[in-house]
């Protein structure tokens, strides 16, 4: 799809709120509910990795009370990207059109989501943005704001994608623009799986749009946020970077 080239958009289908949990007890609770009353119609499915808290007993009983409220139980502790690549391949099986990530701890408030699925109406990706003008942070450090600034600003430069808040993880897909990002080879697990999945985006041609959203820090919980998830994003976004700006310079240099 070229620039300013017209372009229509199928209608969006049944949107599944897919929350990984891991240790969630407090919140999944308050969570699940804000999202059923802030999108009645949308369906949620939990993925938690077997938390030792409870949360996986406790999303049971909220799906027991609520047939748009569904639990994927897996056997333990696999990463963020684990859990929602089983979760997009369950949506996808149970024929949704919209799949959305959202934490369980708050920080993505569920009151947003309609705004994101307007914006879905024209894109193939929303991505909600800290990074963006209206974009907020509340009850960040400013270490925690050097952080995830300077890491989307490394990929953005880094990888070439022209994206502000590439880290995040509020975000709404078209079921067709998962479909279309060869996720079968996505191994990364922490941060940089979001920063994996706007890539492979980007590069496929579709049409990402950022919306901007006021992430709130957890208040209840702990954080799974680990030196071990920034290593991996810093390790594998420096790769994935220098292994592009080589292959461009190798094909250029074939003989045509
Ligand atoms: N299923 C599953 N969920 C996870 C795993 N690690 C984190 N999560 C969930 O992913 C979401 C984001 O994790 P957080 O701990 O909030 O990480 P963060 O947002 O980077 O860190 P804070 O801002 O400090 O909260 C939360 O809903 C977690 O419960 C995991 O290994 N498996
Ligand atoms: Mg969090």
């Amino acid at each position: 799809m070229k620039d300013g080239e017209e372009r229509q958009y199928g209608p969006l289908g049944t949107a599944l709120v897919i929350i990984p949990t891991y240790n969630e007890a407090e919140n999944i609770k308050s969570i699940v509910e804000r999202v059923r009353a802030s999108v009645p119609e949308a369906h949620v499915l939990v993925a938690d990795d077997n938390s030792p808290d409870g949360t996986g007993k406790l999303a049971d009983e909220l799906a027991a009370d609520d047939d748009h409220v569904q639990v994927l139980h897996r056997k333990g502790k696999e990463g963020l990207g684990a859990a929602y690549l089983a979760g997009f391949a369950w949506g996808i099986e149970h024929g949704y059109g919209v799949l959305v990530e959202m934490d369980a701890d708050g920080s993505h408030r569920p009151e947003e989501l309609p705004r994101l699925l307007t914006a879905l109406r024209g894109a193939d990706l929303v991505l909600g943005s800290r990074w963006v003008p209206g974009g907020r942070v509340v009850n960040w450090p400013a270490s925690r704001k050097f952080l995830s600034r300077g890491g989307s600003t490394y990929s953005r430069l880094l990888l070439d994608v022209p994206i502000r808040d590439v880290t995040g993880g509020f975000r709404a897909f078209r079921r067709e623009t998962l479909e279309g990002l060869g996720l079968e080879e996505v191994a990364s697990q922490g941060y940089c799986f979001q920063v994996d999945l706007a890539r492979r985006a980007v590069r496929a041609g579709f049409h990402v749009v950022e919306v901007p959203i006021t992430f709130v820090e957890r208040e209840l919980g702990d954080s799974k946020m680990s030196r071990d998830i920034v290593v991996e994003a810093l390790w594998r976004v420096t790769a994935w970077g220098v292994r592009e700006r080589v292959g461009r310079v190798t094909d250029r240099r074939k003989p045509r």
